[in-house]
């Protein structure tokens, strides 16, 4: 299936959809989270730096086609303060959470060193989470602190399902970091089409999808997880 997949990004305000997903984007103060999302979303980059307070809102859309059919997917994004104070209203999104970007800075090793705990943390409150590795600050590269085979070894090693360094100042790898979450999330839960879950205009939320080796058990959740 996953060859015959085309996709095109959707304007920002585009309101229809087929799946959502939640996406929480967290690692420590200062490493990019807000550049990275706004720079996907916005095409916006900000040299200075305003911390995030709580947490910020915004969507990233795809229309997903396939052979053998044409799905909106709707990424659902809640970028997170990376301050220790706000850790446990942070840790209140974990849960209902499809996929979390760990985002550490290239040129900061401490916030490398910090992935470990925020993994701890995520898992902790959602052990089925997806996990995505993201090095930001890659134009950043004669700063460098964290070479890509340290963080291919954590990738390896933590079993997370996807690994990129991205520059929200160049944009590289910006918007396609968010492109392969909705695709990975959509891949995963299109083949949950054989449910035949009503959909009407609104389509149907996926809403932190357990995965477990019992099938019925595993459809089960899904039908009393997807409300239309
Ligand atoms: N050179 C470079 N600077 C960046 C990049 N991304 C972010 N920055 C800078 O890093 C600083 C912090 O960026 P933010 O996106 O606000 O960091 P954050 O992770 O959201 O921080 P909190 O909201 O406090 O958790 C800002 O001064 C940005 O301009 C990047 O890709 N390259
Ligand atoms: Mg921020």
């Amino acid at each position: 299936m996953s060859e015959d997949l085309q996709y095109e990004v959707l304007p920002n305000d585009y309101k229809e959809y087929n799946m959502s997903f939640k996406i929480i984007i967290i690692g420590d103060c200062g490493v990019g989270k807000s550049c990275l999302t706004l720079k996907a979303t916005k095409n916006i980059f900000n040299n200075d730096y305003q911390p995030t307070i709580g947490f910020e809102f915004c969507t990233f859309t795809l229309k997903m086609k396939t052979k053998k059919e044409t799905k909106i997917v709707k990424c659902q994004i809640w970028d997170t303060c990376g301050q220790e104070a706000y850790r446990s209203l942070v840790s209140s999104f974990y849960k209902n959470s499809s996929l979390a970007f760990i985002v550490y800075a290239i040129n900061d090793k401490n916030s490398f060193n910090h992935i470990e705990s925020w993994l701890n943390e995520v898992k902790y409150h959602n052990p089925d989470i997806k996990i995505f590795l993201i090095g930001s600050k890659a134009d950043l590269d004669n700063e460098r602190q964290v070479s890509i085979n340290e963080a291919q070894e954590i990738v390896k090693e933590h079993k997370f399902q996807f690994f990129m360094e991205t520059s929200a100042k160049t944009g590289f790898n910006a918007q396609n970091v968010f492109i392969e979450c909705a695709k990975t999330l959509y891949l995963e839960y299109s083949n949950y089409n054989n449910l035949k879950v009503e959909e009407n205009v609104n389509g149907f939320i996926v809403n932190q999808p357990r995965i477990n080796n019992d099938k019925n058990s595993q459809n089960e959740n899904y039908r009393k997880k997807a409300c239309c």
